[in-house]
């Protein structure tokens, strides 16, 4: 079987474990395009989030002394074909954002991003922790100046975001097929915008926020990148008491979605949770 290593990165508070536990629950329900083969050995954190889900909760923040935890699976094509041993690893995005700041990824993780083929890269709206944009040259100059303090450093998240997908860059191997690895640009909490901005699209989005990042992903010659707007149910569960409701009545399936563009450029809502794991895999 081929072994089939993708991270997932991001900042703090970007959506990752509850992606993670709602990823397991979509694999699990067996309706996308990629379902899980058999059951994972320890899941315990991820049963855990899902759990949160179906109580209509989202999952609390992962604590920084949690470090990381895996998420490892067998899956394979919905369609049939060759089966893939996914290893999903969540590392806090405290931890990813101290590497940024020291410009140094501890070894363990630096082998793991050597052995995979793709990522996930993490936006969230309305992410309290979304350090507004600074300019890059000022940015650059506070690292140097307290790149060894860096608990002082207020990192903005795009500068942050730039540096991952340069660590990406330097550190992903190529696909089976010898193509690029891909990365699948994820922005959660799609569910928060207004629609006009879901008929904009989560790639417009993406360059009016993080003008930088989206430079810096148009430039990219060593990734493939697509871009995916994620709602992990459906709907705002902290703030929006009538959707909880709702949501509480009819129960976690069915609700939830990726948004994906379509051949006309417009913006769709696809049920299908698995699609931006799917596509890094090329299944
Ligand atoms: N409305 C909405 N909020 C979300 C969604 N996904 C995550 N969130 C919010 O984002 C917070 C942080 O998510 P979490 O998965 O803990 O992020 P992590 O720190 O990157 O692992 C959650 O507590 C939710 O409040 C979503 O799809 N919709
Ligand atoms: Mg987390």
């Amino acid at each position: 079987m081929t072994r089939r290593a993708m991270v997932l990165l991001g900042g703090p508070d970007s959506g990752k474990t509850n992606f993670i536990g709602r990823l397991w629950s979509a694999l699990d329900a067996r309706k996308g395009a990629l379902v899980a083969v058999g059951q994972p050995d320890d899941i315990r954190f991820v049963l855990d989030t899902a759990d949160h889900l179906f109580q209509g909760h989202f999952a609390p923040r992962t604590q920084v002394t949690d470090g990381r935890r895996d998420f490892e699976i067998t899956v394979a094509p919905a369609a049939g074909g060759a089966e893939a041993d996914i290893l999903l690893p969540d590392v806090h995005g405290e931890l990813w954002r101290k590497a940024v700041i020291s410009s140094e990824i501890p070894t363990e993780w630096m082998n793991e991003l050597e052995g995979a083929d793709g990522a996930l890269l993490f936006v969230r709206i309305g992410s309290d922790l979304n350090v507004r944009p600074l300019d890059w040259v000022v940015s650059r100059a506070l690292l140097q100046r307290f790149g060894h303090n860096e608990d002082q450093v207020t990192l903005p998240t795009q500068v942050m975001l730039c540096e991952m997908v340069r660590f990406l860059e330097l550190s992903l191997k190529k696909r089976p097929d010898g193509t690029n690895p891909r990365l699948s640009l994820v922005v959660a909490a799609w569910d928060a915008v207004d629609v006009g901005k879901f008929a904009q699209g989560p790639v417009a989005y993406i360059k009016r926020e993080y003008p930088m990042l989206a430079g810096k992903l148009a430039d990219t010659q060593k990734l493939e990148v697509k871009v995916f707007g994620l709602s992990i149910v459906g709907g705002d569960l902290t703030a929006d008491d009538a959707f909880r409701a709702e949501y509480l009545e009819a129960g976690m399936d069915g609700h939830g979605w990726v948004a994906t563009q379509e051949a006309n450029g417009g913006w769709q809502k696809n049920p299908d949770l698995t699609l931006p794991v799917a596509w890094v895999l090329g299944f």
